[in-house]
């Protein structure tokens, strides 16, 4: 039977990409985002299953873990929600922006991991691997101006990436952390830009970012290695970016 996935913030960006990458790799997808008529078109296009989801609903998640615990279980998790809010100055800091940031890539991830380590770990004894890969940062790399919320989430994403690792070396689950720099979606053409994403990113930093697909790739890979192979950390950066922001 097919093995199947499931990708947070699948609604656009590098989560759509890496559901429509697994779906042509032959996955079993489940999408999960807040947004659920963009689950609905995505699930249209790929036949992937949309799963309407907040990472920062404890409650939510706990119902996904049944769900999925119902129809069949869980072979990778895909970490991926989440995206930059308050990239100010530490002086002019937005409190709620970070406490929101933090919900939702550090205990979002948090939440959603520990929820469904119980099926990936059922899986990979019946099936001889499963496999957690978090999504998170070249800014989880470096210190930068107006970063430093964001590079402490994603710090914090890799510290648990890295630590869950240690603490279940010898299981049947493997523990993958995909870092990228700057990748044209939503997040860096809206949130950081304000505009197109390619456009905006090269004329602000004068290079090309990478895309969605870059990424997806690169998921799709580490997913794909022989079962004794684990992939702890890839950096992925735009050839020209020579920075972490
Ligand atoms: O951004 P975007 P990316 N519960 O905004 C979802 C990291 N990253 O693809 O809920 C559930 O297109 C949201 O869905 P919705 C970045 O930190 C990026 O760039 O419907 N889902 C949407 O599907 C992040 O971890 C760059 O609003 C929630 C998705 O998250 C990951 O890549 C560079 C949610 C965000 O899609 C994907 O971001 C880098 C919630 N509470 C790392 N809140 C980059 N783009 O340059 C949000 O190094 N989502």
């Amino acid at each position: 039977p097919p093995r199947r996935a499931l990708v947070t913030g699948a609604s656009s960006g590098i989560g759509a990409a890496t559901v429509r990458r697994l779906r042509a790799d032959g996955w079993d997808v489940v999408a999960a985002a807040r947004r659920a008529e963009r689950l609905e078109a995505l699930a249209a296009e790929t036949g992937c299953a949309p799963y309407a989801l907040d990472v920062t609903d404890d409650g939510a998640v706990a119902a996904l873990a049944e769900h999925l615990a119902a129809t069949g279980g869980l072979d990778a998790l895909v970490n991926n929600a989440g995206g930059a809010l308050g990239l100010d100055r530490v002086e002019d800091a937005d409190v709620d922006g970070w406490r929101q940031m933090y919900e939702t890539n550090v205990l979002g991830t948090l939440r959603v991991t520990k929820a469904l380590l119980p099926l990936l770990r059922a899986a990979g004894t019946a099936t001889g691997v499963a496999d957690v890969v978090t999504v998170t940062s070249t800014a989880a790399q470096g210190a930068y101006e107006g970063g430093a919320g964001y590079t402490g989430a994603k710090h914090a994403e890799h510290m648990l990436s890295q630590t869950l690792r240690w603490e279940i070396a010898g299981e049947p689950v493997r523990v993958i952390e995909v870092a990228p720099g700057a990748v044209a979606t939503e997040e860096f053409s809206l949130v950081r830009f304000g505009g197109d994403a390619r456009k905006s990113a090269a004329v602000y930093e004068g290079y090309t970012p990478l895309a969605a697909e870059d990424i997806a790739d690169t998921i799709a890979w580490t997913l794909s290695r022989p079962d004794h192979v684990n992939i702890d950390l890839v950096t992925v950066r735009p050839r020209a970016q020579a920075h972490n922001s």
